[in-house]
């Protein structure tokens, strides 16, 4: 069978609103962005490890404090911190749900296909000059998760959130050399996660340099191959 056709027949099996996705791409790729539209569309619980990494830092809570250090300098958390954090909200979650930064190790990548189904993988091949450019310009509202950008959404006030007008900020790891070492370890730790997911026929890539054009064919695949009228 050809990797398409086994790709369409995972994505078949799940019924309407009981998609279990996950979207990869390297950092900044455009991840956050794309997921917002397609849990808004879709009707599905949105898991940003980041964001949650963010969340619990800045509540200073005990993964917040083991994990900050490891944000600044653009490195990975350990897998079992990131374990614990979610599958405990996965367990949780009543609704289909879209995984954005998790899996990003094979450690993590064999636990998540040990404890659930995955309906599909959607891949952002998005190159890593256009990531350079773009992050410098991105701010976010880190108790919501929300992401702005200079020179793409930017805030209707600049620095400040539209929905509650609360400062936004940048973040620590957007500095340039920050990011060149995420880049690195995306291509040494994360892409063997793509080559893993593309073994068992789950992985549909997009590629491209900008979120509007990606997003109308990310959607149109979700309606056309992975979601069925249950
Ligand atoms: P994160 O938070 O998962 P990354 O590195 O995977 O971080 P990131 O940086 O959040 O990914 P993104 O979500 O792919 O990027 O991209 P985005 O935020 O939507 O877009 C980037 C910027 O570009 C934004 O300002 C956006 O507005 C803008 N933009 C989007 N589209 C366009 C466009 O078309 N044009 C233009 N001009 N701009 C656009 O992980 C952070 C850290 O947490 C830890 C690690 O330390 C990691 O480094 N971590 C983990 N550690 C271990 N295991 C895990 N599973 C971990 N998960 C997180
Ligand atoms: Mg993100």
């Amino acid at each position: 069978m050809c990797s398409r056709a086994r790709l369409m027949a995972r994505c078949l099996s799940s019924p309407a609103g009981k998609l279990t996705a996950v979207i990869m791409g390297p950092p900044g790729a455009g991840k956050g962005t794309i997921s917002k539209r397609i849990v808004n569309k879709f009707y599905l619980a949105h898991l940003s490890s980041g964001d949650m990494l963010r969340n619990h830092i800045s509540r200073q809570t005990d993964v917040g404090l083991e994990a900050k250090n490891y944000l600044d300098q653009g490195k990975l958390v350990p897998d079992q911190v990131m374990l614990n954090l979610i599958l405990t909200e996965l367990k949780q979650a009543e609704t289909g749900w879209l995984l954005d930064g998790f899996p990003r190790t094979l450690g993590q990548a064999k636990a998540l296909v040990a404890e659930t189904s995955i309906s599909t993988v959607i891949n952002l091949n998005v190159p890593f000059q256009t990531i350079i450019d773009r992050v410098k310009g991105r701010w976010v509202h880190v108790a919501s998760g929300r992401v702005y950008n200079d020179n793409y959404n930017a805030p209707k006030v600049h620095e400040k959130d539209d929905i509650t007008g609360e400062a936004l900020v940048q973040r620590a790891d957007d500095r340039p050399d920050t990011v060149l070492e995420r880049l690195k370890l995306y291509e040494n730790q994360t892409k063997p996660v793509i080559d893993f997911f593309e073994e068992k026929g789950l992985v549909k890539t997009f590629s491209g340099t900008e979120s509007d054009v990606l997003w109308p064919q990310v959607k149109q695949y979700i309606e056309k191959d992975c979601i069925t009228l249950a």
